[in-house]
């Protein structure tokens, strides 16, 4: 590293992180250093064109406190995406997630403490359990915490680590809790990326159980901007929400998928059921559009969602690679 860079971006070669960066890159002039592991869920392609001038990737582990440090210095902020993030791998084995969701996140905080720089986390509403399907209710800032999974049990842990960072020792942070994203990017082990492909290489969708769980939908570019609201315009020690009313249950979203792409409503199959499934997510992101004035661009899920097929089309080559070795895992849970 020579200089200073404005963004140290954890993360950010994986599927948010690099559509942050993008962001960054388009919208403002800021330089940034990605910090990221590569592991099975980072991939330098989805940094690829951006110039070098703007954009430095570091691979490294966010649980290295000796590299975190070195790096501190010469950032004016931490936007930290960098997780384990997938609950069906959780429950397969949760070892990185503690370790990376929980201890990373601790070694961050502490060379954030140490070199007084703005520290942003990036989270879920997974940390606030689920809903009834028929309970009006949705997740506000104030709604208590009730993880299920091991991944959305250790991004609890790590939102909880941040407020006590903040209340303990003045460190200047935001936490951001965000519900489920789609668009450009996102590994193929994904609910929405896993049926484009399937459909792309002849093979049915697989819906968990009845499909009558939901998940309250944001494109990633309408998540990047609110992230970046929060960063600029965000109250120290805050807590803000990010949805943009987009419920929809799994199967409307098949179907949407397969109508998209010219296949009959029914051509998907039911699969076991994922344990301790969450039944419901929503979002009530008033604080952030009352506050920071932030509006979701993706009004019309259709829309958004042809586009990520459209890109998921076209970019083969991205996701290729990955598709046999994500589809041999879940063949060995049946899924
Ligand atoms: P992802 O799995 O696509 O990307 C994670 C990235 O982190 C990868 O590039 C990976 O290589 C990197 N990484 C993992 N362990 C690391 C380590 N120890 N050190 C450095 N880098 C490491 O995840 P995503 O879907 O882009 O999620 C990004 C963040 O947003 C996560 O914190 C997640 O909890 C949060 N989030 C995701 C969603 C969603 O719908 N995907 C919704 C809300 C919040
Ligand atoms: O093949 C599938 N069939 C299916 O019905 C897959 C992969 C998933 N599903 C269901 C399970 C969920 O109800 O679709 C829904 C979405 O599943 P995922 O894409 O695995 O996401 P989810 O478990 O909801 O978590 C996501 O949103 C919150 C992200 O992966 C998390 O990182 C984020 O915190």
């Amino acid at each position: 590293m020579c200089g200073m860079a404005d963004f140290l971006v954890t993360g950010g070669a994986g599927f948010i992180g690099s559509n942050f960066v993008r962001h960054v890159v388009a919208t403002t002039d800021a330089t940034v250093t990605v910090l990221d592991k590569l592991t099975y869920a980072g991939s330098r392609e989805s940094l690829a064109g951006l110039a070098e001038n703007r954009v430095t990737l570091v691979r490294g582990d966010i649980c290295d406190a000796e590299l975190v440090n070195q790096l501190m210095p010469d950032h004016q902020v931490v936007v930290h995406f960098a997780a384990e993030s997938h609950n069906d791998a959780s429950l397969s084995d949760p070892t990185p997630f503690v370790r990376t969701n929980l201890v990373g996140t601790f070694e961050l905080l502490e060379a954030v403490r140490r070199h007084g720089t703005r520290f942003h986390h990036v989270s879920t509403d997974e940390v606030y359990g689920d809903l009834e399907l028929d309970d009006p209710a949705r997740f506000t800032e104030r709604t208590p915490y009730d993880p299920s999974s091991p991944y959305s049990s250790t991004k609890a842990g790590s939102d909880l680590l941040v407020r006590a960072w903040v209340r303990s020792f003045g460190v200047r942070a935001t936490i951001s809790n965000c519900s489920n994203n789609y668009g450009p990017y996102q590994r193929v082990e994904k609910f929405i990326p896993r049926q484009i492909t399937n459909i792309i290489d002849g093979v049915r969708p697989k819906l968990y159980g009845a499909g009558r769980n939901v998940r309250d939908w944001i494109h990633v570019a309408d998540h990047s901007a609110a992230v970046l609201r929060i960063i600029d315009q965000g109250r120290l020690g805050e807590t803000y929400l990010i949805g943009a009313d987009g419920e929809k249950s799994n199967q409307e979203v098949i179907e949407a998928i397969l109508a998209l792409m010219g296949q009959p409503a029914d051509a998907y199959d039911q699969v076991s059921d994922r344990p301790g499934h969450d039944l419901r997510y929503a979002i009530d992101s008033s604080k952030l559009r009352s506050e920071l004035g932030w509006e979701p661009q993706y009004r019309d899920f259709s829309t958004g969602l042809q586009q990520t097929i459209d890109w998921y089309v076209a970019n083969e080559p991205w996701w290729r690679g990955q598709k046999a070795a994500t589809e041999a895992k879940y063949a060995v849970v049946g899924r």
